[in-house]
């Protein structure tokens, strides 16, 4: 039996569908750090992963590891160049959570618009004595301009939401989306200065790369306009979070909404001290259905991908499908 390795505590049921093929080594506790990792990788064939980084060190130090699934659509915990270099697939999880993770952007940009969660801090703390014209008084959403920074599947299902609520939506994506797509979304393509400037509420969904990496830093956050929100559910590192802070205590936006950080869980705790934002520990895909659907196509991409059960050598999502063809 080919061995495979599990990085974190996952659904009982999908540890036993691995069993049906593999000899399983799952690891029952807090996450590891990635020198743990690439030792229980080093006598494996196959790998599920939950976000944990996988870098050349542990792709070399295991030389029968054929395939690493991500429970996750993002991938920036791979070295998906020393994949390619040796050989081993890398699979994803597109698809199954872009409805529940742009539900959950909506949500958390809602709830930065119109203070929800500073609200009720106010109310918990037993801060409400009467009603006042003015008190926690935010910004609207309908009938707004939102302003989507990567127009993926994720992004197109937010703009689709935004027709519900009259908005005019603009997006800055690397390439255009199809024409017939900006049609059915009413979206305009602008750049992403334009789109800084003109957007009422801000979502990052773009994946992390080099080239994103401090997709808004401080000269970014000038560009927009002060009564404007902007909401990360796309990764940490898309924002300079030390800029982020800076700029929400200055006032140069009105608030923030955030699901990811930079070097997360361990996140910069000045935001702690700011009242203009709202703080959600990365959780955006986080409905049971969707986090199920999660980790069952990624055992159908890790069995496929070690030549096992009904699509054996076909599996469904490849990251870098040349390595099949070797
Ligand atoms: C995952 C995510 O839950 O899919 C992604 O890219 O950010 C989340 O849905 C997280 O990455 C853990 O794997």
């Amino acid at each position: 039996m080919k061995k495979v390795f599990v990085s974190r505590p996952i659904f009982p049921d999908v540890i036993e569908r691995l069993k049906q093929y593999f000899e399983v080594d799952a690891h029952d506790g807090p996450a590891l750090p990635a020198d743990k990792i690439a030792e229980r990788l080093a006598d494996k064939d196959g790998a599920f992963i939950a976000g944990d980084p996988v870098g050349a060190k542990a792709i070399e130090g295991a030389p029968n590891l054929k395939v690493v699934s991500n429970m996750a659509v993002g991938y920036n915990n791979f070295d998906m160049q020393a994949f390619n270099a040796h050989g081993v697939l890398g699979t994803n999880t597109p698809d199954v959570l872009n409805e529940t993770t742009a539900d959950f952007g909506w949500a958390l940009m809602m709830a930065t618009a119109r203070r929800i969660t500073e609200s009720e801090h106010y109310l918990r703390a037993g801060k409400w004595q009467e009603w006042s014209y003015d008190a926690f008084t935010g910004s609207d959403i309908h009938g707004s301009t939102l302003g989507v920074i990567g127009m993926g599947r994720i992004g197109q299902a937010l703009a689709r939401r935004a027709r519900g609520f009259n908005m005019r939506v603009i997006y800055h994506n690397r390439s255009r989306v199809a024409p017939e797509i900006e049609t059915e979304l009413n979206a305009e393509y602008a750049s992403k200065e334009d789109l800084l400037k003109r957007a009422d509420h801000v979502v990052l969904v773009v994946p992390y790369s080099r080239e994103s990496h401090h997709t808004i830093g401080a000269t970014e956050l000038t560009l927009m306009k002060p009564s404007a929100t902007l909401t990360n559910i796309a990764r940490g590192g898309i924002v300079d979070d030390a800029a982020l802070i800076d700029a929400l205590r200055r006032g140069q936006i009105a608030a923030a909404g955030l699901d990811v950080f930079e070097g997360e869980p361990n996140f910069n705790r000045d935001f702690l001290t700011l009242t203009n934002v709202v703080l959600t520990p990365h959780i955006a895909s986080a409905s049971e259905a969707t986090r199920r659907a999660m980790a069952n196509l990624a055992a159908d991409n890790l069995i496929a991908g070690l030549g096992e059960g009904p699509r054996a050598g076909n599996p469904p999502n490849p990251i870098n499908p040349d390595v099949l063809k070797k």
